[in-house]
């Protein structure tokens, strides 16, 4: 009796012993990278894909003791290191309620320029904040295309609302003295949504460093597979609770999803900057392999794409970043946030996966922070640049579609107006028809030329 008292006390203190220190026993793992297939094929097996070094010709996995066995019996895997992860937290980086704070900041310290909204909530309840920047002064707000830049659809990927609010900053306390800045909020509506998933933020700083998806259930829905195009389609995200990629019940059934949906279908931006890490990689839809950008609109995207990975030097310093599509790059991804972005509403769409895969998901705040928002800068500008670009801007009535064609009919895109009642087009120089196919007036059709004017109808 007294000894089955003591085994069963031992077993007890042991069981306590595993769970006090329940925190996961992570691998970081390097494998050679030989293209894309390998990568996708590991990501269909399950395993968290970390980021692809192509620089350095290798890719990262973070699994446990079982999937590193795995993993070494995995032909055509040749696996380079593992090393044991220490849960080091860097808090310098920003937490849920930082976010709320540095953007009320920014509108109160700038009241001319921003103003915060609230867009949704989360699993949790907690507010998701965007900070809407414009100078309302010159050029009325209802005929400015708007831009949405938004970041951390992704738990760990703490750089990402760094970047995102540094973009804020910039573009407020910059804004007396830089023409430049003048020019980009004169010119555009820019919405900036720091931190899409607050409740997995906050896991990460409470309860698991590499925390990547929502908290919806305890285990999580990956909020950039959950979006409705391609939603489950083609192999590039799983249909089980536990793995990194969970899709979800439904597509869009995630608030955090939903709240990023709601905001872009009421103000339909011109383009979506989505920022994620780590890989030095520009990309651009789709996330499926069989699926392909139309002929115009593609070579639009493909060459600003290529112009802004021209813009961003590796951390290495050696070289820019890449750019080319999910599955070209990484891996197949299927109800990602920029194939939505542009398939259901037009937005040219970007993603930039910041910084090397050498740093870990935490690079050092003290080391990285400022270099990499610094990195990051010749990108986004670029892009509000290109905005300025050949373009062109319709004002065309609330709810209204309009349809962009060649001079010979060829349909290039077609958008519905924005909450102001505009569509705005970005595209190549040259002469365009524009088509207004349900206009209650019986529907025009005007030939105007990109970028020379603004069109009333
Ligand atoms: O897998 C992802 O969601 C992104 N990479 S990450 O390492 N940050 O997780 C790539 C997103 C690709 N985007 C789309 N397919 N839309
Ligand atoms: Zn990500």
């Amino acid at each position: 009796m007294r000894l089955a008292f003591l085994v069963l006390a031992v077993a007890v203190v042991l069981l306590g012993a595993g769970r006090a220190s329940s925190t996961p026993d992570y691998y970081m793992v390097r494998i050679a990278w030989t293209g894309p297939q390998a990568v996708g094929e590991l990501a269909a097996r399950g395993f968290d894909i970390a980021g692809v070094d192509l620089e350095a010709k290798e890719f990262s996995v973070v699994t446990d003791m079982v999937g590193l066995k795995q993993l070494k019996n995995i032909r055509g895997i040749k696996t380079l290191s593992s090393k044991f992860v220490v849960e080091t937290l860097d808090t310098s980086y920003k937490k849920p309620s930082d976010i709320e704070t540095a953007l009320k900041k920014i509108a109160f310290d700038y009241p001319n320029l921003a103003v915060t909204d609230v867009i949704g909530r989360s699993t949790d309840g907690r507010d998701i904040y965007a900070i809407k920047l414009t100078d309302r002064f010159f050029i009325p707000d209802h005929e400015k295309p708007t831009v949405l830049i938004d970041a951390m659809h992704h738990a760990r990927e703490v750089m990402t609302p760094e970047v995102a609010l540094d973009i804020a900053d910039y573009l407020t306390s910059k804004f007396a003295t830089d023409p430049k800045v003048q020019e980009w909020l004169r010119l555009n509506e820019i919405w900036i949504v720091p931190m899409l998933n607050p409740d997995g933020n906050n896991r990460v700083w409470t309860n698991s460093s590499m925390w990547r998806k929502n908290t919806r259930g305890g285990y999580g829905v990956d909020n950039n597979r959950n979006y409705p195009q391609f939603w489950g389609s083609c192999n590039g995200s799983s249909g089980n609770t536990g793995a990194e990629d969970y899709r979800g019940p439904n597509s869009a059934s995630e608030p955090e999803t939903k709240a990023l949906m709601d905001l872009a279908t009421r103000i339909k931006p011109v383009v979506n900057l989505t920022l994620h890490s780590a890989s030095e990689m520009v990309l651009y839809p789709y996330g499926c392999p069989n699926q392909s950008l139309p002929a115009a609109q593609g070579a639009t995207i493909k060459k600003i794409a290529a112009e802004m990975g021209r813009k961003l030097v590796r951390d290495s310093g050696n070289g820019t970043y890449a750019v080319g599509t999910p599955p070209d790059l990484l891996y197949p991804a299927d109800g990602g946030s920029i194939d939505w972005m542009f398939a259901k509403l037009g937005a040219l769409s970007f993603v930039i996966e910041m910084n090397s895969t050498n740093q870990g998901f935490q690079p050092s705040f003290s080391r990285w922070r400022d270099a990499t928002v610094q990195k990051m800068r010749p990108g986004w500008q670029y892009l509000l640049d290109r905005i300025a670009g050949p373009s062109i801007r319709v004002e065309t009535g609330l709810g209204m579609r309009t349809r962009l064609e060649s001079p010979t009919g060829t349909v290039i895109q077609e958008r519905e107006a924005d909450e102001k009642g505009w569509t705005h087009f970005i595209v190549e120089p040259g002469d365009y028809r524009v088509v207004n196919p349900g206009a209650s007036w019986g529907g025009t059709t005007v030939t105007v030329r990109a970028g020379t004017a603004v069109y009333r109808r």
